[in-house]
């Protein structure tokens, strides 16, 4: 673990509701396959946390579900994992329906087997009653209702797919534009400042969920779709990409993914990757891509910036901000756009559609 994936941890901790009490950092080389920590680091967090009466253990790598438990019972501390730590921040922001169904569903997926060993554990404890105690009667009756549950989200999500590919299936004409990156780079801003919308932006990560669609006028009278949709961040939990399918769909089948990067970032190249992975899980690696490195208002340090330009030539860079950079932008999209048009039959204005 490096620094910034600390500092990125503490970043989602304090916005799932936590307050960071301490940290600590053990080597890839000493993970224990019982506990995920090592005996030593064990033993620091214990002291740590009487020290700071801390309550939770927060990870930045995903444990078993075996452990989770086994961590949990050494440390007499809750412990939670980075999946558990990014499904508890989706499930906060979750607003529509469509959100709630999507994020539920990794939820209980999640938790499926972490119940099971929950009970069993339970059903150990009883000691010698025999394989069907009422423990374990209990798990059954428990991953039954799970099951359930997750069927039915499920089928309603189904349904969410189903229209959001009607919905597409009007716009097929359209030149489409999707934002994609990774978490709090700017993309809703970037999308407010191009759309003249005003979806919501917080210097928070994951402040958007739900993908939204507005009519961006790029250059010349040529219009396109251009879509606002969820963030993504180093190691997206799997069950999460699976269940936002709806929304991801969009950018699987946009014409031009503008990648937003935060300039400030320090560790651009780790972002660009992880945001590549999840492009990759989803099948939309192969789309035609434009990097548009975004905040180039607050970068102070004009080596790093000069660093970027050179080793990303092709890169748009610009702030949504202070609208530098824009018309830039605008042009390079039109130069898609020109590309893309050509031959094809696509017009360059959504019929129907007037601008905002
Ligand atoms: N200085 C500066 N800040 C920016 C710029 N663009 C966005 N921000 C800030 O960055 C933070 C995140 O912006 P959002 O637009 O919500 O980012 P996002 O990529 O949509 O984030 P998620 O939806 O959470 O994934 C906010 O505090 C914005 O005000 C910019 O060009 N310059
Ligand atoms: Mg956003």
């Amino acid at each position: 673990m490096n620094g910034e994936c600390l500092t990125e941890l503490r970043l989602l901790a304090e916005t799932a509701g936590a307050q960071v009490r301490g940290e600590v950092v053990q080597r890839r080389g000493s993970v224990r396959a019982a506990t995920f920590l090592s005996k030593g680091k064990i033993d620091e967090v214990r002291t740590l946390s009487g020290e700071e009466q801390a309550t939770l253990l927060l990870l930045d790598d995903d444990l078993s579900p075996a452990q989770s438990r086994n961590l949990g019972e050494q440390l007499n501390m809750k412990v939670v994992d980075r999946t558990g730590l990014i499904l508890d921040i989706f499930s906060r922001r979750a607003r529509t329906r469509e959100a709630r169904i999507q994020v539920e569903l990794a939820q209980l997926q999640y938790l499926l087997p972490r119940l099971t060993r929950m009970w069993e554990h339970l059903s150990r404890l009883g000691g010698g009653i025999g394989t069907r105690g009422p423990g374990e009667t209990q798990l059954e009756v428990d991953r039954r209702r799970v099951r359930e549950r997750i069927g039915k989200l499920k089928r309603e999500l189904e349904a969410v797919v189903k229209e959001r590919r009607v919905q597409r299936r009007g716009r097929r004409d359209c030149y489409k534009v999707s934002l994609v990156g990774y978490t709090n780079a700017g993309k809703s801003t970037l999308f407010n400042a191009l759309t003249r919308a005003s979806v919501y932006v917080e210097d928070q990560p994951f402040a958007t969920l739900d993908p939204t669609t507005r009519v961006f006028s790029v250059e010349r009278g040529a219009r396109a779709l251009l879509t606002d949709t969820v963030g993504f961040i180093r190691k997206l939990p799997p069950h999460l990409v699976a269940s936002f399918r709806a929304t991801l769909e969009e950018v699987a089948e946009a014409d031009l993914l503008l990648h937003v990067v935060d300039a400030t970032e320090p560790d651009v190249e780790g972002h660009i990757q992880a945001v590549e992975n999840v492009l990759e899980s989803i099948g939309a690696l192969q789309r035609p891509r434009l990097s548009v490195f975004n905040k180039i208002d607050s970068v102070t340090d004009e080596v790093s910036l000069l660093g970027l330009r050179a080793q990303y030539p092709g890169a748009v860079f610009a702030s949504a901000l202070t609208r530098e950079g824009l018309p830039a932008l605008r042009e390079a999209v039109m130069r898609h756009l020109l590309e893309n048009v050509n031959g094809q039959d696509r017009t360059l204005g959504p019929p129907g559609e007037s601008e905002p």
